[in-house]
């Protein structure tokens, strides 16, 4: 019998050390924007404030919490000795290159927190979490542990969820989570498929692979990924990444593609063998026929995906269609605008459009589906996680304020090595695992 499912979606909460340190080549947003003052109050309200639109729109809306940034302990394994104080100044005199890595708040860019197949999917119908390794730059490989202690402190019942430890982290099984993977269903309580789309072949250095920006996914991450959560060959669809999208800046697929019920949106560059991704899918979806929405290079160039995050929006149902809720960038650029006007006076899946404002994380590369993490449930499954992360009027007047006392309205570079800020952090942090019920979940509480 099909469960009534939702979708529910966590954000992740903008850390206090949000900060522009152009640590990610291949993501043009964040090379453009090095070195600019951030504002990480700014960027922590305009998230809450996307999150409080969704849940007042009736979606499950919950929020992952910030990671404890700088991290000390990955400095002290890198040889930096001392107090807290003097790992900081060793750090900053010697490699502040390290240390805005150790600083960085990219765990807020929840899409990349995890791969998630829900039960209606896997072998043993339970909901399936592996945090990504994101062995491609360093400053996000240091994420996954914490991100796997705040799932199991959300998804505690093992009778419903299986949690997997990251991937290897080597680039042969670089993995960034749902930003690379897409599911297809007729309904979320019906089993769907899932789509994982990789940049590179690792073990096969003749297969195609971009020249100029690094492939950050691999074939091999993505079907280890599908046989630990238990797919059948008819759950899953594997398909490259056209290499010429990653040299344009399409460093995860989820800036060029989204999908969501029956519904693919995708930009005609997105995939190097879009016939066949389409057969595939068409083929093994059931109980609906596949919506396949695709831009062409006319109606919207690739420079003018990249720049407005068209595909990086959130594709929603909605009681008559779907909503696709686009970053305030889409409005920029007049292809991109031009594109949303038509697209929904036609008659396809995309009903409506709403825009967000994520400014803030933008200019990092991060726009409304970057923020979040998508994890069908159903009813029985809803009830048994942990309820302190789900959005309510309460919870977002609380964060807000939570926000407001502790999270500065500047941070550049040299503010990185300022020990105040290390035990603003950790203050924040402590208080705010009290408010969402999580326990102790970072190294500093353990
Ligand atoms: O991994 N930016 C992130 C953006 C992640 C976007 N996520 C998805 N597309 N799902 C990244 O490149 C920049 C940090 C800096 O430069 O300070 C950064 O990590």
């Amino acid at each position: 019998m099909v469960k009534h499912a939702v979708e529910a979606n966590l954000d992740g909460l903008v850390g206090p050390t949000h900060n522009y340190a152009g640590l990610s080549w291949g993501n043009v947003a964040s090379k453009s924007n090095v070195n600019s003052v951030a504002n990480p109050r700014e960027a922590a309200l305009q998230g809450l404030a996307k999150m409080k639109q969704l849940a007042d729109r009736g979606y499950v809306q919950g929020v992952l919490p910030p990671h404890e940034r700088p991290h000390l302990p990955t400095l002290r394994a890198l040889g930096f000795t001392g107090n807290d104080r003097q790992v900081l100044e060793q750090a900053a005199s010697t490699d502040p290159s390290i240390l805005a890595a150790v600083s960085s708040a990219s765990a807020m860019w929840t899409a990349n927190a995890a791969t998630v197949s829900p039960s209606a999917d896997t072998k043993d119908h339970r909901v399936h979490f592996t945090p990504a390794n994101l062995s491609a730059k360093f400053h996000r490989s240091i994420e996954h542990r914490v991100t796997g202690r705040a799932l199991k402190a959300i998804f505690t019942d093992e009778s419903y969820f299986a949690h997997h430890p990251a991937l290897p982290s080597v680039s042969h099984f670089g993995d960034e989570g749902a930003a690379n993977h897409t599911r297809l269903c007729s309904r979320y309580g019906e089993p769907g498929v899932e789509l994982f789309v990789y940049g590179q072949i690792a073990f096969n250095e003749q297969a195609p692979a971009p020249v100029k920006y690094p492939a950050r996914q691999t074939l091999e991450a993505s079907r280890a990924i599908a046989r630990l959560h238990g797919l059948s060959d008819r759950h899953a669809v594997f398909a490259q990444q056209n290499p010429a999208a990653i040299d344009a800046g399409v460093f995860h697929n989820d800036v060029i593609a989204v999908g969501n019920g029956n519904c693919l949106f995708y930009h005609e560059l997105a995939f190097l063998e879009e016939d066949r991704v389409l057969a595939e899918l068409s083929d093994r979806l059931t109980g609906a026929a596949l919506e396949a929405v695709r831009v062409s290079a006319n109606e919207v160039p690739i420079e003018d995906a990249v720049a407005s995050y068209l595909f990086n929006s959130q594709l929603l149902n909605t009681p008559d269609g779907m909503l696709l809720a686009v970053p305030g960038e889409c409005r920029e650029v007049p292809s991109v605008s031009r594109y949303l006007d038509q697209l929904v006076k036609g008659d396809g899946p995309i009903t409506s459009v709403e825009v967000f404002d994520v400014k803030q994380s933008m200019r990092n590369g991060g726009g409304p589906a970057c923020l979040r993490l998508r994890v069908v449930l159903n009813d029985e499954e809803l009830h048994a996680i942990n309820r302190g992360v789900i959005l309510t009027d309460a919870l977002y007047d609380r964060l807000v304020t939570w926000v407001n006392a502790h999270y500065r309205s500047e941070l550049d570079q040299q503010d990185l090595a300022d020990p105040m800020l290390l035990e603003e952090v950790r203050k924040a942090l402590d208080e705010l695992t009290g408010i969402l019920g999580l326990g102790s979940i970072y190294d500093f509480q353990l």
